[in-house]
């Protein structure tokens, strides 16, 4: 679409209509040259740099769900905070939940910086309209349930973040470098958790670590997203270098790295189908439920309801904080107007 404005420059140049479209078609294709030798390099794109609209697009798609999915994702352990079994699990836990939070804004900050304001994305989060990860929409129902998320939900979190740090996207590429350092404590403190009911704990305990376990496992490794035939996003992201890894190739390389901690730990994934494969050089895993992963994507998981319900009391209960916020930086701005202009220096 051309405003009035080129129209006017063009007239201004001497050109006429159809010379000013020539000339903006030849300016895009040069910019499209510049942006595609960037990425074929392995290079970042900043905010200011010139990208395609469809670049923009689908990174505002992704982040956002991201940004989303942390802040949704501090629901399911925030239950657990004031039942945790001892002062250090509830200090440990409470420094998890508000990590989650800083990584939500950290990443909804990357997604503005592409020119979608906060609230759109809240709107739409708050309208049902906005993805967020599948994961978090199970019901917490025992301790156990902490250590296994952090074992599990936070290690294929890590799995398919590591390679974002590298993301075309500069913005959002530097968000992920310290989210994933501050989800590998995540998933050690979840381990480490595991571990100590499994070596110190009763019966009761340990089956309930394994109980954990079965929940779960599934629902982890749907995490990566549909398979690679079935990802309509999956092409141009690893095109344009969002996307590092496959969702596939990313959830082969967690199976693989969870199998041995499962081991080590002493608890069955509850999945017959897994055994190491000699020839791939990795374990095969049985058949995923995705009937099971798009209901609860589509909004009709066990706990879809209650989490947006949860996020948008949270909304409006926060409207007077956001509404004094602003209150003071106006007042601020007001008080910063009214000073005298400094003096010129000599
Ligand atoms: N849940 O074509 P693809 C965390 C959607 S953060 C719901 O393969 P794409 C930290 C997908 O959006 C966890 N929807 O899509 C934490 C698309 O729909 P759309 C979140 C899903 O983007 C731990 C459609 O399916 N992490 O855990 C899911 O190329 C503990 C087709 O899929 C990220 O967001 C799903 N699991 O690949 C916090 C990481 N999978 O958008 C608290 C960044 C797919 O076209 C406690 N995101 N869909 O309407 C990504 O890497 C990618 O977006 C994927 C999906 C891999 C999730």
């Amino acid at each position: 679409m051309y405003t009035q404005a080129m129209d006017t420059l063009a007239r201004e140049g001497g050109q006429d209509a159809g010379g000013a479209d020539e000339t903006a078609a030849l300016a895009d294709a040069a910019r499209q040259r510049r942006f595609d030798a960037a990425i074929d390099d392995g290079g970042f794109i900043e905010a200011k740099d010139w990208m395609p609209e469809s670049y923009r697009k689908t990174l505002v798609r992704q982040i956002s769900q991201h940004a989303h999915s942390e802040i949704v994702g501090m629901l399911p352990e925030g239950h657990w905070i004031a039942r945790a079994p001892t002062l250090k699990r509830k200090a440990i836990l409470l420094a998890k939940v508000q990590d989650e939070g800083g990584h939500g804004l950290y990443l909804y900050a990357a997604a503005e910086t592409l020119g979608t304001s906060r609230d759109q994305m809240l709107d739409a989060l708050h309208g049902g309209k906005a993805k967020y990860s599948s994961i978090f929409n199970y019901p917490t129902l025992t301790w156990a349930d902490m250590g296994v998320i952090g074992w599990l939900v936070d290690g294929a979190a890590i799995m398919n973040q590591v390679p974002l740090c590298r993301c075309s996207y500069a913005p959002y590429a530097r968000a992920m470098v310290r989210i994933c350092r501050e989800e590998s404590f995540h998933q050690r403190q979840g381990y480490e958790s595991l571990l100590t009911m499994m070596r110190e704990g009763t019966g009761a305990q340990k089956a309930m670590v394994q109980d954990a376990v079965d929940r779960w496992w599934w629902p982890s490794i749907q995490m990566f997203g549909p398979p690679d035939s079935d990802s309509p996003n999956s092409g141009t992201s690893m095109r344009w270098g969002i996307k590092r890894f496959s969702n596939d190739d990313l959830r082969q390389k967690f199976v693989d790295a969870t199998v041995e901690q499962a081991r080590i730990l002493g608890v069955t994934l509850p999945d017959p189908d897994l055994r190491w494969n000699e020839a791939r050089g990795h374990w095969d895993f049985g058949a995923i439920d995705w009937d099971e992963f798009w209901n609860v994507v589509g909004g009709h998981g066990p706990c879809n309801a209650e989490r947006l319900q949860a996020r948008v009391d949270a909304w409006e209960e926060g409207a007077w904080v956001r509404e004094a916020a602003l209150a003071h930086a106006r007042k601020r701005e007001a008080a910063a107007a009214a000073l005298p202009a400094e003096p010129l220096a000599a």
